[in-house]
């Protein structure tokens, strides 16, 4: 079966959330967010840089929750979590779907570091700064695309918004606000109320 290993709060909610619903049975494992463990050589096994997630299908050992969550997609093709493969719908979500890690986690991620992870004498309080005002244009540009829409894609709920309602659940754990865009808190309740949803994230 399925293997995911799991640290409560990281990216791999994203991994748990899209098996949650597509309802693909798995195994999950919680591993201890710390240093020692993650560098141990039992987890650089499964995981080079002593990150998660990873996952195990039956001994194919991947990282990258962007690339796990495209795996298994594929290996469920036809989900209904995605466009139909090469359409211009298609193109739109993969953008979303990459936007999500490759644009918005890196602000999240400096301020993640600068404020609560880096021993207190490393912390930069201008690289917190610089990272909110990147976060305040990301967040403009997302309450933009999301009007009149209840999903990233449009009406239909895909992937790309496990990816996306992780970076907001984050932000909210963080304490990095998005009430003044009403489109984008609308969207975070409605990712935030779906059972698979509540189930990923039960630590
Ligand atoms: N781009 C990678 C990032 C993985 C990553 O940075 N994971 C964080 C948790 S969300 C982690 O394991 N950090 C532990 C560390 O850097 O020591 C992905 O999307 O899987």
């Amino acid at each position: 079966m399925l293997k995911v290993y799991h640290a409560p709060n990281t990216r791999s909610i994203r991994v748990l959330w899209l098996l949650e619903e597509l309802g693909v049975p798995y195994d999950k494992e919680t591993v201890e967010f710390n240093p020692a463990y993650l560098q141990s050589p039992k987890h650089l096994a499964i995981h080079p840089l002593g990150k998660v997630p990873a996952i195990d299908d039956e001994g194919l050992i991947l990282n990258e929750s962007g690339a796990i969550v495209q795996y298994i997609l594929a290996k469920h093709a036809g989900s209904h979590l995605e466009p139909k493969l090469g359409t211009p719908a298609y193109g739109k979500y993969l953008q979303w779907l990459h936007f999500a890690e490759a644009t918005v986690m890196p602000p999240i991620g400096q301020i993640v570091q600068h404020s609560f992870r880096k021993p207190k004498e490393e912390r930069i309080p201008a690289v917190v700064d610089d990272a909110k005002a990147t976060l305040a244009k990301l967040f403009k540009l997302l309450d933009h695309e999301l009007e009149g829409r209840d999903y990233i894609c449009g009406e239909t709920f895909t992937a790309a918004d496990i990816m996306l309602g992780y970076d907001l659940n984050l932000c909210k754990l963080i304490q990095v606000s998005f009430d003044e865009y009403p489109n984008l808190s609308a969207y975070f309740e409605r990712l935030s109320a779906r059972p698979a949803f509540k189930r990923a994230t039960v630590k």
